[in-house]
């Protein structure tokens, strides 16, 4: 909003000329989204605490997460809250690919807001069925899937990191196979978010690493110089990136173990679901893999562990999802929690450094 207000005065004030920089206003909405979150996240906890926002532990879990039962929960609401705040106040408001991020972020938020409703005020703690929660996931990713397509290059053709000139294009399967990448990506973001700190970690690195795909994307000269498609617009998605880390960041003060409050799957299915939409605006899908690899390995785990226990009636794992596993072999949750903002970050530097090793 300050770039319509503020940008047409530059003639006549010309310090405003700098609401024209991406930079900038991804440097603002970072600063606004991070001061936000800081700011509200005690009077916010304070009223989860009063509305008993209590997360139930369920009973099979470690041992170590009972004591954990009562934590408030919905922390997403205020993550979502500073993120789109921040975004509207700095972005330019006609780009329309951030505005179907903005619309898978939402519509996840309140798919999960109704989610920890059901499990925390009704104490219900299947939430809403797993079948109800992947239909709704589905159908919001099949319209923005949709909405992609005439935004710009966002086209069927699927890039391999490390591989310039290897391009895979899929057709008619590019719709449902980037409506996998949001549902998948919001899923795995879920399962992850199972110790203090863990998932927000991650979303962290990754939304910063976006930031970056997304400016270089939606810069010609640059683009061209990396050999990277092309993508009119995707330079403004830095601006909802920056605000997403710094939410991310805001939160994970009160999200650090021990955790005063969890982000909920308010919070998780939201940040998954943008996460998704980041990747398929910025033809990154393939490198969302690299990028997102905790999130990859967190979702694997609960498939191989399924899996196994239904064909060999074995478990792979001491417990799925795979940070339930180093818990179990006596790995402390901090300990835990670090190693895999480690991996994280590791895999945030691997992936750029595909932009430049071809
Ligand atoms: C999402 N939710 C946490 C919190 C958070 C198929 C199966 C693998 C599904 C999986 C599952 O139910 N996942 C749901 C993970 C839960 O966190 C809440 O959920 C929100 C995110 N969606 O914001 O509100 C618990 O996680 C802990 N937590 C923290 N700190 C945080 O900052 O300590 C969360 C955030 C919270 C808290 O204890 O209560 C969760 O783990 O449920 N199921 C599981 O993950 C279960 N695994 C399992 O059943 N494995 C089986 C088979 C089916 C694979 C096996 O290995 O044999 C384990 N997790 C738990 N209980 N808590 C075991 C059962």
């Amino acid at each position: 909003m300050l770039y319509h207000l503020l940008f047409p005065l530059s003639d006549q004030i010309s310090v405003f000329n700098v609401f024209r920089y991406i930079t900038f206003r991804s440097l603002g909405a970072a600063i606004t989204a991070l001061v936000l979150s800081l700011l509200l996240g005690p009077i916010f906890i304070q009223w989860l605490k009063r509305l008993q926002m209590g997360q139930v532990v369920r009973a099979e879990g470690p041992e170590s997460h009972l004591k954990k039962k009562g934590t408030p929960t919905m922390g997403g609401v205020l993550i979502l809250f500073a993120l789109l705040l921040s975004t509207l106040l700095w972005v330019d408001l006609t780009n329309k690919g951030v505005w179907i991020v903005i619309f898978v972020a939402t519509t996840y938020g309140i798919l999960g807001f109704v989610d920890d409703l059901k499990k925390v005020v009704y104490k219900n703690s299947k939430g809403v069925s797993a079948k109800q929660k992947l239909l709704v996931q589905f159908i919001v990713a099949g319209v923005a899937a949709w909405l992609f397509q005439d935004f710009t290059a966002v086209n069927s053709e699927l890039r391999v990191p490390f591989f310039k000139n290897f391009v895979i294009d899929l057709g008619w399967m590019y719709i449902p196979f980037s409506m996998l990448v949001i549902v998948g990506a919001s899923n795995a973001v879920n399962l992850t978010d199972g110790l203090d700190g863990l998932a927000i970690g991650p979303v962290i690195t990754t939304a910063g690493t976006f930031l970056l795909l997304a400016y270089v994307a939606g810069h010609s000269k640059i683009a061209q110089y990396l050999e990277i498609p092309y993508i009119a617009g995707a330079g403004e998605l830095s601006v909802f990136a920056a605000a997403m880390a710094a939410a991310g960041l805001g939160f994970l003060w009160f999200n650090t173990h021990p955790a005063q409050v969890f982000m909920g799957d308010v919070g998780s299915l939201a940040l998954g679901g943008a996460i998704g939409s980041l990747a398929v605006i910025t033809k990154n899908e393939i490198l969302l893999l690299i990028v997102g690899g905790v999130f990859v390995m967190e979702a694997l785990s609960v498939m191989i562990q399924v899996a196994s226990f239904k064909l060999r009636g074995k478990r792979v794992f001491k417990m799925a999802p795979i940070h339930h596993h180093f818990e179990l072999k006596g790995w402390a949750e901090p300990k835990v929690i670090v190693r895999f903002w480690i991996i994280s970050i590791l895999l945030a530097i691997l992936a750029l450094s595909t932009l430049k090793l071809r």
